[in-house]
Order: C-alpha cells, then sequence, then structure tokens
C-alpha cells in the first residue's frame, strides 16, 4: 500500500554544546542542522536529523549542501514517486551521486513514520530485538592530558564501557601511555579522524603496547590500500569511520583486509536501509561493528538507537547520553545512560516525542513541502 505523504518539513536549528568538541581538524561549539518532518494524511509525524556541519573536514557535505539537495532534488523525487515502504527510498535516491546525509536526513523521517503508522518501534522495524544497548563516550582533543585525565575519570564512575580519545600527531602516544596507566582495566580507543600516513607507521606501532580496543580511522579519509597494509602490521585492530560510504565501500574494505571492525553512522552511508545493508555483511563476514556518532541532537540519537538493537553491533557505540552535549534536548524524554546501559523506548517510531517548546527555541528558520 502507497505511504499518502502530505508534506516534508526542514526544521533548521541552532544548538550551543555545553562543551566545545576538539577534533584533528578544528574545535566545534554549537550544532546548525535540520529536523526533518514528514507527516502523512492520518496525522502521523515521522522526524530524521541531518549531521553534516557547517564545514567539510568530516566528509564533502554541509549544512548548506544538505539544504540544497534537500530542497532542489531529494524533496521533489519523494514528492514525485509514490512509496510504499522506506527501504525504496534508497534506489529513488540513487540518481543523486553521493550527498548520504542529506538523502539519510529524509529517509531517516520516512522510516520513523512508516513503524508509527504500524505502532512499531523503528528498531523493530529495522530488525533489531535488544531492549538495552551498551554505550561509550567520545571525548575531544584536551589542552592538556591532565584535563583529559579528569574527563575520563568523570565518565567512567558515570558508567561509560569503553572511553574513546581523539588523538592527532603531537597528542597521541605518550597521551594514551599516561591513560592506560591510570586506567589499566577500562576499554579504550583512540579515533585519528584520517591525521596519520603510512610514513607514521612505526610511531603508530607503538600502540600495540597499549591495549587498545582499536584505532579509528588512522590513514586518509578516502583511502582502503594503505588501511590494509598498516593492518598488516599492527596487532590493534583498525575501524574504519570517514572511508565507509556504502555497503559497496564496506565489502571491499573487508575483501581487502582494511579493517577488522567498522564504525557505521547512518548519514555517513545515507540512510537506515544502507546501514542494515553493511550490518548484516558484516554479520555474515565477522567484522564487528558499533554506531558512531555525530554530535547528534535528540532525533538522530533515537535513530541511533534503533539501529543499534541490531545483533552484529557488539561493541559499545559514541551515543552517549543527551546531557553529555546539550542543555536541553530537543526529545522527550532525554536519552539518559545507566551504568554505561541505555534502555531502548517502547513507543512506536524513534519512541521519544519531539519537545515542542525546545525545539522552537532552537529554531531559526522553517520551510514547508506539499509532497
Ligand atoms: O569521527 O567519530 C567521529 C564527532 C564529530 C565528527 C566525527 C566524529 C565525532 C565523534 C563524536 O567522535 C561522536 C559523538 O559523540 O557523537
Ligand atoms: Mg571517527
Amino acid at each position: 500500500m502507497v505511504i499518502p505523504l502530505q508534506e516534508f518539513t526542514l526544521h533548521r536549528l541552532n544548538m550551543a554544546l555545553k562543551d566545545p568538541f576538539t577534533t584533528s581538524f578544528g574545535t566545534f561549539q554549537e550544532k546548525d542542522f535540520f529536523v526533518t518532518e514528514v507527516t502523512d494524511e492520518n496525522g502521523h509525524r515521522g522526524f530524521g536529523e541531518s549531521v553534516a556541519f557547517t564545514s567539510p573536514w568530516y566528509s564533502e557535505e554541509t549544512v548548506e549542501t544538505n539544504l540544497h539537495m534537500m530542497r532542489d532534488f531529494l524533496i521533489p523525487i519523494i514528492a514525485n514517486n509514490p512509496i510504499t515502504h522506506p527501504k525504496e527510498v534508497n534506489g529513488l535516491f540513487a540518481s543523486i551521486k553521493g550527498n548520504n546525509m542529506a538523502k539519510s536526513a529524509i529517509e531517516g523521517a520516512i522510516w520513523d513514520l512508516y513503524a508509527k503508522r504500524k505502532g512499531i518501534t523503528l528498531a523493530k522495524a529495522l530488525g533489531g530485538d535488544k531492549t538495552e544497548i551498551d554505550v561509550g563516550i567520545s571525548l575531544g582533543i584536551e589542552p592538556s592530558v591532565e584535563s583529559l585525565i579528569a574527563k575520563i575519570t568523570h565518565y567512567v564512575e558515570a558508567g561509560y564501557k569503553r572511553i574513546k580519545v581523539k588523538i592527532k600527531p603531537g597528542f597521541d602516544v605518550e597521551v594514551l601511555k599516561e591513560v592506560r596507566k591510570q586506567f589499566p582495566q577500562t576499554a579504550i580507543m583512540a579515533d585519528a579522524n584520517s591525521a596519520y600516513t603510512l610514513d607514521d607507521v612505526d610511531h603508530l606501532k607503538q600502540l600495540d603496547d597499549l591495549n587498545l580496543t582499536m584505532i579509528e580511522q588512522p590513514l586518509a579519509h578516502d583511502d582502503i590500500i594503505d588501511h590494509a597494509t598498516l593492518q598488516k602490521q599492527l596487532q590493534t585492530p583498525i575501524c574504519l569511520d570517514e572511508s565507509i560510504h556504502s555497503y559497496e565501500d564496506a565489502r571491499k574494505a573487508i575483501e581487502l583486509g582494511s579493517c577488522e571492525i567498522i564504525n557505521i553512522k547512518i548519514g555517513r552511508v545515507g540512510g537506515l536501509t544502507e546501514a542494515k545493508k553493511i550490518h548484516d555483511l558484516c554479520k555474515e563476514k565477522g567484522i564487528k561493528v558499533w554506531c558512531g556518532g555525530m554530535l547528534e541532537a535528540g532525533v538522530g540519537r533515537a535513530h541511533n538507537i534503533a539501529l543499534t538493537t541490531l545483533s552484529q553491533f557488539v561493541l559499545p557505540g559514541d551515543t552517549a547520553g543527551s546531557n553529555r552535549y546539550w542543555q536541553k534536548d530537543i526529545i522527550e524524554p532525554e536519552v539518559t545512560v545507566q551504568d554505561g546501559i541505555i534502555t531502548v523506548p517502547t513507543e512506536p517510531g524513534i519512541g521519544y516525542e519531539i519537545n515542542e517548546e525546545v525545539l522552537k527555541q532552537y529554531t531559526v528558520d522553517m520551510q514547508t513541502f506539499d509532497l
């Protein structure tokens, strides 16, 4: 049966982060993004979230390219083609190259609407059956080792199951040695956001003494060849983030031996349908997966939680609680973490309500399109 879509709305929001977040590329103080909303003729409302940043440091997409793609290409495709299931959206968008985060922002809202129309959770609609998920936390680069240790102490005490530390040349081996010394039992990993090259092999090999759970994206954002070379020389498992945009990328990386682990981000791979395909492939091939984060507000966070209920998400992800990022999140209830565990919501769709008052407070622009 065709889903009787009615209207698409782009809510543009600007939210200040509680705590600036620094990576090898720069510091974030706030998040500028879209909450996407799709309605049907029966009054159901589905929500998604765009995850691109204001500048293209992580991938080529930005908030403005997301707007351009959604408004001028992707929403018209949805308006002109009947859909019976959200799985069809991927195929409809195939004529548009790249722009995965823009595609995902729209596809996600349609998945939520679909699950709400069926009266089931988004997790169930995707085929997930966990009732709780284990989570870790990603910490930005800190001004000093002391301040990093203080932050880790705080979040280990809060119960997070794995700590991710951002590294870059000059803030890496020595820092991680100190972290390991202070936290001998904690699951620790490092994320380089592509800050190294194969010239750094000998330097990176020093990480093998630190019993890290993995190193994430050490080499170029678009590489899978050099990562395979590096993985052969490292005992520490490599996890790919930036390099994996699709099922095909994952298949090739696995075939080449470029990684032992994949971080799946819904936005990076173009939506939930592709994310599930990558998950299923990894399960078949024995590659561990976990759910990455893009400093999402509540709607994106809820999508991450639903995806993480799939069985091959065997490692704690980056989906921390709302209060790690926001003074006040846009959903109700907010996402809370108890002893490193998030209880998966049981209400239909994403399982959280939009807090309309808070949404309005952060809204800087709004555009509605007939479908
Ligand atoms: O590389 O995983 C990353 C944040 C922004 C962009 C890229 C990354 C990150 C994080 C934080 O590591 C994840 C989160 O807490 O949402
Ligand atoms: Mg990463």
